[in-house]
C-alpha cells in the first residue's frame, strides 16, 4: 500500500491598502483577522493577477502546489513521542498527536513544539483521545486522515505492570489492537509503526535478535508481545504497510523519572547539592542496553519509510550493569556511588529479566542505520541535564 501525498497550495501573495500601504505579503504566517479574510477570499478564485476587495488591493503573485504529509502519534506526550514529533515536524510533517485528559497539563515534553491552533503555521495539533476509548481513536482517524500511524502510547512500566496488570493487558496489548482495527475498519490507507519492545525477549540469553524467540516476564512483556502479533497479523490478513520495532532501552534527559537510569541521574544530582542523603534502587545486577532516544527515533523513521514493512531490532549492541551505571553517573559528580546507594527489596520485581543485548544487525544491513550516542555520552548528558535542572530548583 503505498502513502499518497495530498497537495494543498501555497499561495505567493501581497496585500495593499489603496494608500500604497503593503499590509501583508508572503506564503502564510499573517495574523490580522480582516487581512486573512480577504486573502482566503482572493485565493479562492486561485488565479494570480491583482484583484479589489473592500478596500484592500490583493495582487495574487502565483499559486504552488506544495505536499504536506500527516502524522497521527499516540503517546505524544511520552519520551519517545517527543523526539518523534520534533523530527517529524523538522520535516514538515503536519504532526497530530493524541493525549489523554488529566487532571494536570501533562505535555511537558513538548510545551516546546507547540503554538497557538489559531496560528495559520502551527503544525501540531493534539487531539483528546485514549487508546482504552475506541471511538475516540475512530474519530481522532476520520479527523485527521494520517499517512502515518505512530503507536507509542503505552502503561510502559514493567515494575507497575505487576501492580496494575489488567489495565496494562487493557491499554498495551488491547489499545493496540484497537487502533489497527480503527485503521482498518477507516479505509486510510496510511503506513503504521508499533512500539514493540525487547522486553519481550524476557529469559532468552543475549543476544536477541529478530530470531530470538519470545519468553515474556511480565504483564508489560505479555501485552506487548500482543500487541506485536496483532500488528503482523494485520499486515498478513490486510495487507497493511504495518511494521514493529523492537527497541532496547531507550533513554535520555526526558526519561520518565522512576525508570532506573533517569533516577539514578536525577538522585546522584540531588546528592550533589545536597537536597537528598540516599538513593534506594533494587537489583543493580540487571544487565540492558541503554541507547539515546533521538538514535532511535532516526531508526523508527527509517523503517516506516521502507517499501515493504517489516519488523527490526533497535539496539546499540553494548550491555552495561544498572551498578555500571550508578558508577558512571556519581563519577560524573566526584561522588562515590556506594556511599549513596542501598539495595531496597521493594524494588525487585516478582520475575526480572536479567539481561538484554539487542543484535541489531539486520537494522543495520537494510536500513542502514546505526546508533551514534555511547554509553558513556548518555550518561553524561542525563547527569548533566539533571543537574542543571536540580540546580535552577535549588536557585529559586
Ligand atoms: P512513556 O514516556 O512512558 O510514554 C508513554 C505515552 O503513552 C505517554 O504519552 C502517555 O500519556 C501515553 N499513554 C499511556 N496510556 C495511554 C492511554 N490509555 N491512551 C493514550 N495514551 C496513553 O514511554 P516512552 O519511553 O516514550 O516509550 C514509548 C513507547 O515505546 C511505549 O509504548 C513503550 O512501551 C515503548 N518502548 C519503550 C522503550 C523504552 O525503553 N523507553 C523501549 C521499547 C519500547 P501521558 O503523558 O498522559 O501519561
Ligand atoms: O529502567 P527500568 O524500569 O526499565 P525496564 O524494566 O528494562 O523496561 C524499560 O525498557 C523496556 C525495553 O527493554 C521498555 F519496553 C519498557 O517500556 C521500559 O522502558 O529497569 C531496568 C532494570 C531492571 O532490571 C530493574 O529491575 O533496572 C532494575 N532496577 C533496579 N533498581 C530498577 C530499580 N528499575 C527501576 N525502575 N527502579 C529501581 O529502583
Amino acid at each position: 500500500m503505498g502513502v499518497p501525498r495530498e497537495n494543498t497550495a501555497l499561495y505567493v501573495f501581497a496585500v495593499w491598502l489603496p494608500c500604497g500601504v503593503r499590509v501583508a505579503e508572503g506564503g502564510h504566517g499573517f495574523n490580522e483577522r480582516d487581512t486573512v479574510l480577504l486573502f482566503v477570499r482572493v485565493c479562492l478564485l486561485r488565479i494570480p493577477g491583482e484583484v479589489h476587495v473592500e478596500n484592500c488591493i490583493i495582487i495574487l503573485h502565483d499559486v504552488k502546489e506544495v505536499s504536506v504529509k500527516r502524522a497521527l502519534v499516540t503517546g505524544i506526550t511520552g519520551q519517545v513521542g517527543s523526539y518523534l514529533a520534533e523530527s517529524l515536524l523538522a520535516d514538515g510533517y503536519g504532526v497530530h498527536g493524541i493525549v489523554r485528559r488529566g487532571s494536570t497539563i501533562n505535555t511537558s515534553r513538548i510545551d516546546h513544539l507547540y503554538r497557538d491552533p489559531h496560528d495559520v503555521e502551527a503544525r501540531l495539533r493534539l487531539h483528546f483521545a485514549d487508546l482504552s476509548d475506541a471511538s475516540s481513536l475512530g474519530r481522532v482517524l476520520q479527523e485527521v486522515r494520517p499517512h502515518e500511524v505512530y503507536n507509542l502510547a503505552a502503561q510502559s512500566h514493567v515494575r507497575v505492570s505487576f501492580d496494575v496488570p489488567e489495565y496494562t493487558a487493557e491499554v498495551t496489548g488491547l489499545g493496540t489492537l484497537r487502533l489497527l482495527e480503527a485503521v482498518r475498519a477507516s479505509g486510510i490507507p496510511c503506513r503504521f509503526y508499533q512500539a514493540s519492545s525487547t522486553e519481550m525477549f524476557g529469559s532468552s540469553p543475549p543476544p536477541q535478535s529478530e530470531e530470538t524467540p519470545f519468553r515474556p516476564r511480565s504483564p508489560y512483556a505479555i501485552a506487548k508481545l500482543a500487541a506485536h502479533y496483532f500488528t503482523i497479523n494485520y499486515r498478513e490478513a490486510y495487507e497493511m504497510h504495518a511494521s514493529c520495532g523492537i527497541l532496547g532501552n531507550t533513554e535520555s534527559p526526558r526519561r520518565g523519572e522512576t525508570f532506573v537510569t533517569r533516577k539514578i541521574t536525577r538522585a546522584a544530582a540531588r546528592i550533589k547539592l545536597g537536597r537528598q542523603e540516599k538513593l534506594h534502587l533494587g537489583n543493580l545486577d540487571a544487565e540492558r542496553d541503554w541507547g539515546h532516544a533521538r538514535d532511535y527515533v532516526r531508526a523508527i523513521r527509517l523503517i516506516v519509510s521502507q517499501e515493504t514493512p517489516d519488523d527490526y531490532v533497535v539496539a546499540t549492541g553494548v550491555s552495561h550493569t544498572v551498578r555500571e551505571f550508578c558508577e558512571a553517573a556519581f563519577s560524573y559528580h566526584d561522588l562515590d556511588w556506594r556511599r549513596y546507594v542501598e539495595v531496597d527489596p521493594r524494588y525487585f520485581r516478582p520475575t526480572e529479566v536479567d539481561a538484554l543485548r539487542g543484535d541489531a544487525s539486520k537494522a543495520r544491513r537494510v536500513l542502514g542505520w546505526a546508533p551514534t550516542v555511547t554509553f558513556s555520552q548518555l550518561v553524561e548528558e542525563m547527569a548533566r541535564a539533571d543537574y542543571e535542572a536540580e540546580k535552577r530548583l535549588a536557585d529559586s
